[in-house]
């Protein structure tokens, strides 16, 4: 038989009850970087399988100081921010859910004012993005900001990042109870940065020819998959976005080597965003071919679930899963509206829209008051 949205399904090490997942969603509301009870309620609202998502993941958690790029984000490097964390697997686990950490680290995407020391952000190279972040003032409120001209890191850097990226996941799946992690290498963010050409002009070996690009990714993935377990492990990645700025001319042959080589790692999943994102399913002047990335895992030797984002409404993610395009559907805005997002799918709506302008920063409005049927 055909599975549907509503089978269930083995993850690595997760029994998942369903296939839709709830989108990672950066939400600016952990004050101070501390997750909280305000946070463990939304999560929670949208924990049970049942009603919400068959496997949540987490808005995107900072691996260290170095790694934040916006305001209010919660961090994964401080013991009051592992007890914060604690709270909402809590929560989540008490209603039957399950929930992965996004592993983030933004490189260039950022500013002096978020970093340690009011130092310059870290990039593979000496190139700003053109992107905005998010800062807050002295007063609470929230602005969009243009990004600080970043620094290129030094080789000798790099073991420190890969470093934090592992202690990040023992600090999600070993202390606060994650059921594992998500490492974060799309939307121009670090790992996304040293995929691309548009970002890496290095001359090391972390620069230059495909390999050398996945080099840090790779790195990361074997170094995490080492300290929680391969099956609690999952990579999420952008081949055309172009978020905060990113751009490579030749996607298709670095992330069909990238997930051939990630083949091997025995991974739960593989997440894949596909076009823009948040925005069009295609990118005009970046073709390409999402069955033949898959094609490419698969043929390697992958095994691990084949999560897809984007743009899905109930009748394609449908598709995707019957058709075999995906074993997983991701949905980001659709989970921001509706908590109980699955049920809206089962009864065939009826479907909530999102208030744009609560989404980033604030309080309870637009977070954890929206309805369910
Ligand atoms: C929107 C606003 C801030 C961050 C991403 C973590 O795009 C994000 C993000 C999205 O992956």
């Amino acid at each position: 038989m055909k599975p549907s949205l509503f089978s269930p399904l083995r993850v690595g090490a997760l029994s998942l009850a369903s296939r839709i997942v709830m989108a990672p969603l950066t939400r600016n509301r952990a004050l101070g970087g501390i997750p909280n009870a305000m946070m463990a309620t939304y999560y929670k609202q949208r924990a049970d399988p049942s009603r919400g998502a068959g496997l949540i993941i987490s808005e995107g958690t900072p691996i260290s100081p170095q790694g934040v790029g916006y305001a209010d984000v919660p961090g994964l490097y401080r013991i009051e921010q592992i007890d914060g964390w604690k709270q909402v697997t809590q929560a989540v686990h008490a209603v039957g859910g399950k929930i992965v950490c996004q592993l983030w680290h933004v490189g260039r995407v950022s500013h002096e004012l978020l970093q340690p020391n009011q130092a310059a952000p870290v990039a593979p190279s000496a190139i700003r993005a053109e992107a905005r972040t998010y800062l807050v003032d002295a007063h609470g409120k929230g602005a969009f900001t243009a990004t600080s001209a970043p620094r290129a890191l030094h080789r000798y850097e790099l073991p420190g990042i890969v470093h934090d990226f592992a202690a990040a996941a023992r600090n999600a799946v070993q202390s606060a109870r994650f059921d594992g992690v998500e490492i974060h290498a799309a939307n121009g963010y670090l790992l996304d940065q040293f995929l691309k050409s548009g970002a890496n002009q290095r001359t090391d070996d972390y620069g230059g020819s495909i390999e050398n690009r996945c080099r840090l990714t790779l790195e990361v993935t074997r170094a995490v998959a080492d300290a929680v377990g391969r099956g609690r492990v999952g990579i999420r990645l952008s081949p055309v976005t172009p978020a905060n700025g990113i751009d490579e001319a030749k996607p298709q042959p670095l992330f069909d080597h990238l997930v051939r080589e990630l083949a091997s790692l025995g991974l739960a999943y593989v997440h894949v965003i596909e076009g823009a994102t948040g925005g069009p399913r295609k990118v005009a002047s970046r073709p390409f071919d999402y069955a033949a990335l898959k094609a490419a895992y698969t043929q390697a030797g992958g095994r691990g679930a084949w999560m897809v984002n984007n743009g899905y409404d109930p009748t394609t993610a449908k598709q995707a899963v019957a058709s075999g395009h995906a074993d997983l559907v991701s949905f980001g805005k659709a989970f921001i509206s509706m908590p109980d997002l699955a049920q809206r799918i089962r009864h065939g709506g009826p479907y909530q829209g999102l208030d744009q302008a609560t989404m980033y920063g604030g309080g309870e409005q637009g977070y954890i008051d929206y309805p369910t049927l």
